[in-house]
């Protein structure tokens, strides 16, 4: 298996256009930790002129009209679906994930593609009423400057294309920066991206470019004075230190953070269908998500019933090679996430938590049974966010009180309600229900679609991508207001009269 990988590899990055020749950054694929290439990292001197190329492009591109610049992304977008399956498989390769995910990561890519060339012709601001005769108010979105994008390795692809995608339709540059732990797939995407600048024709050199590097090219970028906006993906860790360098030179950030997701099971649920949810929620890309789901309220009516079942579906399921379709889940990204996962677990049993489950398993790569944890207290490794298939289980009566408790948490990113009781449903989703960016009912927390905004609140980091209205943090805003008359009567009645 392990030539097989180094070798498919190889086969697939020729076929994507991507020409990778080796460099200093080695490549694992968790599949079976066998080495499938190398990557060469920025050097100081790089960075700095990726920045200047990017800020040279995007001077360029921003007088470019948005619906042409529209049709860069849809031949994007058409260049993705010509090589989706293999691009898939190299997510698959690169980070893991099951095939079925892989497929459907580049399809999320495809799908904010064609949103943004829509997009691309509706990037419209107000006209507003004046108080003063002759005069109209109106609001301009314009392009901002280059855009940072870190990603993560648990999404490697989607979360870049949903920051490019909107980025480039709104006029700006992009720099990627991709996880150290999957770079092949930031160099093959990069490569079908090429492609698409060759159909368009005349777009500036360097409109996108991608710096392989670790933390301190992230960290580099990131002071960068003339990068606009960093919209980075990560822990909310990574998402503090960008923050505060961020605002100390009043740049714009999008930070989607950490999650800490709850689902609420009430007695009033469809139980079939909030088990089969919150499975593929808790478990699916291994617990690998920041929208997976980690914490579980289930009512007391039904917890024992409901447990049970939660545990023999859990016990069933099947773990293993994520290119072979049988299996629901593939492997943790690497030892340090099985470490994670350890010491969370050993945590939760100190304070009294009852674990099933979350045995590793004796095979080549860090694969793992999901673990079920039945939870005497609302506390330790319950409050924070680990990277792995732990689901955290809590026995509630009250509805109001198993929702505070769900948002106790310092995360704000997803949560779902189990309920066929519009009353109980119509609640979690009001002001005094779920504090989170995202509030689900009758589905799991996981698995959004691009056309919503995407994001969280408090430690999550508050920004918005994706779908709604979220271009508008990819431009800057212009009030504009124009005296068509030909007298000039100031604002709320002021006088000055010179003579
Ligand atoms: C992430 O894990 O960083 O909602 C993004 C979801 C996916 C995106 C997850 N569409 O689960």
């Amino acid at each position: 298996m392990i030539m097989a990988l180094a070798a498919e590899t190889k086969t697939l990055l020729e076929t994507l256009g991507c020409i990778v020749d080796g460099g200093d950054l080695a490549v694992h694929s968790p599949i079976d930790g066998s080495r499938i290439g190398a990557v060469v990292t920025a050097t100081v001197d790089d960075i700095d002129d990726a920045v200047a190329q990017s800020q040279a492009a995007f001077l360029n591109w921003r007088s470019v009209p948005a619906p042409r610049r529209g049709e860069l992304v849809r031949l994007f977008g058409n260049a993705l679906r010509a090589q989706k399956y293999d691009l898939a498989r190299l997510v698959t390769i690169d980070c893991g994930k099951p095939l079925s995910e892989g497929l459907g990561e580049v399809q999320e890519m495809i799908d904010i593609c064609d949103f943004a060339v829509g997009l691309s012709r509706q990037l419209h601001g107000l006209t507003i009423a004046s108080e003063r005769p002759g005069h109209r108010m109106m609001e301009q979105w314009h392009p901002i400057g280059p855009v940072l994008i870190i990603s993560a390795f648990n999404f490697p692809v989607a979360v870049w294309a949903w920051n490019a995608a909107l980025a480039l339709v709104c006029g700006n540059s992009v720099i990627w920066k991709p996880s150290e732990k999957t770079p092949l797939t930031a160099a093959a995407v990069q490569a079908i991206f090429e492609k698409a600048i060759a159909a368009f024709g005349d777009a500036p050199a360097h409109l996108s470019q991608v710096i392989q590097g670790e933390r301190d090219t992230g960290a580099a970028l990131v002071a960068d004075p003339r990068i606009a906006l960093i919209s980075a993906t990560g822990s909310t860790e990574m998402g503090r230190k960008v923050g505060q360098v961020a605002a100390a030179r009043f740049a714009k950030t999008i930070l989607e953070l950490g999650g800490n997701n709850a689902a609420i099971i009430s007695d009033k649920a469809d139980v079939a269908l909030a088990l089969r949810g919150l499975l593929f929620s808790a478990f699916g890309t291994s617990g690998q998500r920041c929208t997976s789901l980690r914490r579980l309220f289930v009512h007391d009516a039904i917890y024992d019933s409901f447990v049970g079942a939660l545990k023999s579906a859990t016990g069933s399921m099947s773990v293993g090679d994520p290119l072979d379709g049988n299996n629901l889940a593939g492997p943790l990204i690497d030892e340090q996430a099985f470490a994670g996962m350890r010491a969370a677990l050993d945590e939760a049993r100190k304070i009294g938590g009852n674990v099933t489950g979350g045995e590793r398993l004796a095979m080549d790569g860090v694969y793992v049974r999901p673990a079920l944890v039945e939870m005497a207290a609302h506390d330790g490794p319950v409050l924070r966010e680990t990277f792995a298939p732990i689901l955290y289980i809590f026995r509630y009566h009250d509805l109001a009180k198993a929702i505070a408790l769900q948002n106790s948490v310092g995360a704000g990113l997803s949560s779902s309600i189990f309920s066929t009781d519009i009353r109980e449903c119509e609640l979690f989703m009001s002001a005094e229900g779920s504090d989170c960016g995202i509030a689900n009912v009758n589905i799991g927390t996981s698995g959004a679609e691009i056309g919503g905004a995407f994001g969280g609140e408090k430690e999550t980091g508050g920004g918005r991508e994706s779908g709604s209205d979220a271009w508008k943090a990819y431009m800057r805003r212009a009030t504009n207001t124009i005296n068509y008359s030909d007298n000039l009567p100031l604002a709320q009645g002021v006088t000055f009269d010179i003579g």
